[in-house]
């Protein structure tokens, strides 16, 4: 059973993220490295949920891969540690009607220096009356400065959603932001970061010779989901600009 403290709790509240070591074991992260690897080589077919959120459009070269709603496309997912925990970890910060909007699956391939471009998650989801919202981004691998581990400016998720612009052939959206105001958050596998939907956030490209493999659980109340879905909303690729705040 997941526990988090009073002054972690606060810590979020405060700065919009929270880092949570040793969320899954060694024994568990190879479960997720074979599965992510299959998704990756397309044994697992991700058909339209798959895109280069680089933008890139030379297709041969996939700089930053996302595959959206992995839980879906194979369900025993949605059953094993990294959902189950995250899951515990949403309800004992934000309620306990928190329920599993989407996850996905983002990799930065080896030599491929695409940064994640600064931005706010809330940007690309239409305005909903109640904006709980937690993102947790589990590494897979070691995430480090050089291969884009996650970067947070703390505070940012207490002001309004700034503009955001989209980058490249439908890729990533983007908003001002600099390291300068930011903490780097390098994470052993099996490590998670935790964050608020208004946290501005981004990466660095990855330089280095391996992949970096990213699991994300994102979560929200059960209303709002159906709300969303109400509209057709299932977070399945699309991306549009909230400029709501
Ligand atoms: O993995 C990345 O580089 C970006 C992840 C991200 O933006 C998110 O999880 O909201």
């Amino acid at each position: 059973m997941i526990s988090i403290s009073e002054e972690k709790k606060r810590f979020f509240e405060e700065k919009g993220y929270l880092v949570l070591e040793n969320l899954l074991s060694p024994e568990e992260i190879k479960y997720y490295q074979k599965v992510y690897d299959a998704f990756l080589n397309n044994e697992i077919d991700s058909g339209d949920f798959r895109s280069d959120l680089s933008g890139s459009e030379v297709q041969a070269v996939e700089k930053i891969t996302q595959i959206m709603v992995p839980g879906r496309l194979h369900p025993e997912l949605l059953a094993k540690p990294a959902h189950q925990r995250t899951l515990e970890v949403a309800r004992l910060l934000l309620g306990e009607d928190m329920a599993l909007d989407f996850d996905m699956l983002i990799n930065k391939a080896p030599h491929t220096n695409a940064p994640t471009p600064w931005h706010q998650d809330a940007a690309y989801w239409i305005d909903l009356p109640d904006k709980r919202a937690v993102s947790c981004w589990i590494a897979i691998d070691k995430a480090t400065k050089e291969n884009g581990c996650m970067w947070y400016v703390p505070g940012s998720h207490l002001g309004a959603i700034k503009p955001h612009v989209q980058t490249g052939n439908k890729g990533a959206l983007k908003c001002d932001g600099s390291e300068a105001d930011g903490d780097c958050i390098e994470l052993e596998p099996g490590s998670c970061v935790i964050h608020q939907g208004k946290t501005l956030h981004y990466s660095r490209g990855n330089t280095t010779s391996l992949h970096r493999r990213a699991l994300i659980t994102n979560y929200r109340p059960e209303a709002m989901i159906a709300l969303e879905r109400s509209k057709g909303v299932d977070h399945t690729g699309l991306r549009k600009v909230n400029t709501e705040s």
